[in-house]
């Protein structure tokens, strides 16, 4: 049972994968619902509110969709730019 040796990927292309995992229906973007499937599966237990918070900041342009773009650079952000969402 051991895992196959492949490479370290990169950032973007975990982010990628990441971004594949959530798309549950392969449409080219998430719907908020698959983004709360998806923090289950990663068992990430956080307020709906939360959940939606970061949906939005994800989906910066607003159409409650977040593509693929939007996710590479939401999560990369996350990591680069800490995650110090200040209470409002
Ligand atoms: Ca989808
Ligand atoms: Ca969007």
């Amino acid at each position: 049972m051991t895992p196959p040796s492949t490479p370290a990927p990169s950032l973007d292309e975990r982010a990628r994968r990441a971004f594949a995992a959530a798309d549950k229906d392969r449409n080219g973007y998430i719907s908020f619902q698959e983004f709360l499937e998806s923090l289950r599966e990663l068992q990430i237990a956080i307020p709906y509110h939360d959940a939606l918070d970061r949906f939005s900041k994800l989906d910066t342009d607003k159409d409650g969709r977040v593509v693929e773009t939007e996710y590479v650079n939401g999560y990369l952000r996350d990591l680069l730019g800490g995650n110090a969402a200040a209470p409002s």
